[in-house]
């Protein structure tokens, strides 16, 4: 909204016209989000409390668990506000890309809001059914994809890392690839956020480096001379992408161990669908399992985990899924934990930008 309105004023006052700079509006948007979280950390946490809605602590996890019972839990709501706010006054509002990927946001944040509501709230130990829960998510993606889909300017190509000339044509089964990209990094994160700061760290470096591909991929004469996929007007998600960092961040002063507030589904569902909807705009979806390496890691020791445990008659491959939780039970101590995924989290980050140029 701030673009609107200041930017048309840089004919009378020259300083205005910084707000037509990308680089410009994503610093501030992350900037925002930041203070937004910063300020109203506290405020949400003494509501919560309050309110009671705080976390109930299966008796299944590690016993180190067993005193984060009562943590106040659905921060998602804070940081979501923080990146919508943020997003609408720094983001071109004109911009379809945008409007597509709050969409997807907001429908992620409804969902996890109502199974957290059921949980924390209406206290129902296990809030929506899985399958209830999944169906809705493929609904918003399948929507958002669809949307994509039609859009004249959007092509349903996809990219496979480091290599240049190839990047077949999906057609219609683009919707379908994009439902599973966006619903696979939502769940992804969600079975992540296990541990203080766990999923809250990996989405800030995850979003920070699609900050740097959507704007690479929004700028015509960096797409060409990378040779990547030019996708007109999608430069602004650089702004979305740097909204969520800054809300990572300050949720991050809060979530912290040992963490004063959880985020709930109300925060990691959106979170991950934010990112699995700004990687299949940006054309970096396959790229997200190296960028998302560590939500993956998480997702896949879960499948390992369950489908071994049929196929075994009840043994395991980890002391306990997802693979945190092993660490965990390994003698790691929490903080060891976190700190440690979040490094792979970073190397991970700065492989994927690699690919930029090995192509
Ligand atoms: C999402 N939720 C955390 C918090 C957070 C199929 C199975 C793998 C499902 C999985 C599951 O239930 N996942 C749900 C993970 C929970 O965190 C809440 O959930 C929100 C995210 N959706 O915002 O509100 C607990 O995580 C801890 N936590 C922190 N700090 C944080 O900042 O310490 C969360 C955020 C919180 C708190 O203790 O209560 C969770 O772990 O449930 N199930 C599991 O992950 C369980 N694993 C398991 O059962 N493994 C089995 C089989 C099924 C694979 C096995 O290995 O044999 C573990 N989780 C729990 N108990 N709670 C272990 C058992």
């Amino acid at each position: 909204m701030l673009y609107h309105l200041l930017y048309a004023l840089h004919t009378r006052f020259s300083v205005f016209n910084v707000f037509r700079y990308i680089t410009f509006r994503t610093i501030y948007a992350g900037l925002t989000a930041f203070l937004i979280c910063i300020v109203l950390g506290p405020m949400m946490i003494r509501f919560l409390s309050e309110k009671q809605i705080g976390q109930y602590v299966r008796q299944l996890g590690p016993k180190s668990h067993r005193e984060k019972a009562g943590t106040p839990t659905m921060g998602g709501l804070l940081i979501m506000a923080a990146i919508f706010v943020s997003t609408l006054l720094w983001a071109d509002l004109t911009n379809f890309y945008i409007w597509i990927v709050l969409f997807i946001g907001a429908g992620f944040f409804a969902i996890g809001f109502y199974d957290d509501y059921l949980m924390q709230i209406k206290k129902r130990s296990c809030g929506l059914s899985a399958k209830g829960k999944i169906l809705l998510q493929v609904l918003v993606a399948f929507m958002g994809g669809v949307m994509l889909y039609i859009y004249p300017d959007f092509s349903s190509k996809i990219t496979i890392p480091l290599l240049k000339t190839f990047s077949p044509d999906l057609g219609y089964s683009y919707v379908l690839f994009a439902v599973l990209v966006i619903v696979g990094t939502s769940n992804a994160v969600n079975l992540t956020d296990g541990l203080d700061g766990l999923a809250i760290g990996p989405v800030i470096i995850a979003a920070a480096t699609y900050m740097m591909f959507a704007y690479v991929t929004g700028h015509v004469k960096i797409a060409d001379y990378l040779q990547i996929h030019y996708v007109a007007g999608c430069g602004e998600l650089t702004i979305l992408c740097g909204a969520v960092a800054g809300a990572g961040l300050g949720f991050l002063w809060f979530n912290a161990y040992p963490a004063q507030i959880f985020m709930g589904d109300v925060g990691s569902l959106p979170l991950g669908a934010l990112l699995g909807a700004v990687a299949v705009i940006t054309k970096q979806e396959i790229l997200m399992i190296v960028v998302g390496g560590v939500f993956v890691v998480e997702a896949v020791s879960v499948i390992l985990q369950v489908g071994y445990f049929k196929v075994s008659g009840g043994r395991r491959i980890f002391k306990m899924a997802p693979i945190h939780h092993h660490f965990e039970l390994k003698g790691w101590a929490e903080p060891k934990v976190i700190v440690r995924f979040w490094i792979v989290a970073i190397m991970l980050a700065l492989l994927s930008l690699s690919t930029l140029k090995l192509r």
